[in-house]
């Protein structure tokens, strides 16, 4: 009997996704997203925590990508602490989850398309891992990218964010002094600053909080970096077409692309 239990894992994944709709090109990318996403998973429940998107967009999500589990914020909680609002977002849902063993979530952009299901991660190289984020292709400006970061909810893990949090008021931990940039948080940069630190002192975080920063490849948070690399359309147009990785359409020129006609699946109401 015991082992028919043990043979049968129960687990809830969770795709973790905070919009504020600002222009019609943002909703658009937003709706091609999470389509992408259920076209590769069935199964997890997309958490759209939002305020003020537009009733039909609301719908064709409801209608194409269930199960949806919305929950709605203030305006007042995200103008002028975008990223900060992230992380209390982050860490309500945390508290929810922590006691409900085998739960992953990914806390993904609304930018980003999946040519492969993201939740894979958890039975490979997340396996056994409470907490990862994903190396960038290049190291030219940060080493992390905070467009898809990793979670298996456990206490552990909701006690490091409220840690986390309180870095806001106050930076206590000397890595994540040394990496922040503080002139603009906490709107930008709150969050990819403290992955940052996270992939820099993987132990000085593990001594502080007792959970440990895995490392992801970057099919998970893939992008070419635009500055740097000439080709960089050709080289998202390939990666699109060979549907290996998580796509971020980060920033202005890369967004630009999903109106291109070699991307077949966007999605405008
Ligand atoms: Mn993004």
């Amino acid at each position: 009997m015991l082992g028919r239990y043990l043979a049968y894992r129960i687990s809830m994944d969770i795709l973790y996704v905070i919009f504020h709709e600002v222009t019609a090109e943002g909703v658009n990318m937003l709706l091609t997203s999470l389509t992408s996403f259920r076209a590769v998973n069935k199964e997890a429940t997309i958490c759209l925590v939002m305020d003020n998107l537009d009733e039909s967009a609301c719908e064709y999500l409801w209608d194409r990508c269930k199960p949806i589990w919305n929950v709605r914020m203030s305006v007042a909680d995200w103008v002028g602490r975008r990223m900060l609002c992230k992380i209390e977002k982050l860490y309500d849902l945390a508290h929810l989850l922590e006691r409900a063993e085998g739960t992953h979530l990914i806390m993904a952009d609304s930018d980003v398309f999946y040519g492969i299901d993201p939740f894979s991660a958890f039975e490979k190289e997340m396996a056994g891992h409470l907490f990862g984020v994903v190396e960038r292709t290049s190291h030219l400006r940060f080493p992390v990218n905070g467009g898809m970061v990793f979670f298996s909810m456990s206490v552990a893990v909701t006690n490091m964010i409220g840690w986390w949090l309180e870095q806001a008021n106050r930076i206590t931990w000397s890595t994540l002094k040394d990496v922040a940039i503080q002139r603009k948080w906490p709107d930008w940069f709150f969050d990819q600053d403290f992955l940052c630190a996270a992939y820099k002192d993987r132990i000085g975080l593990w001594k502080l909080s007792r959970v440990m920063c895995n490392v992801l490849p970057y099919k998970y948070n893939y992008f070419p970096e635009v500055d740097a690399d000439p080709a960089w359309e050709q080289h998202m147009k390939e990666a699109y077409e060979r549907k290996d990785c998580v796509l971020h359409f980060k920033a202005e020129d890369l967004k630009k692309l999903i109106y291109k006609p070699w991307f077949k699946e966007y999605v405008a109401l």
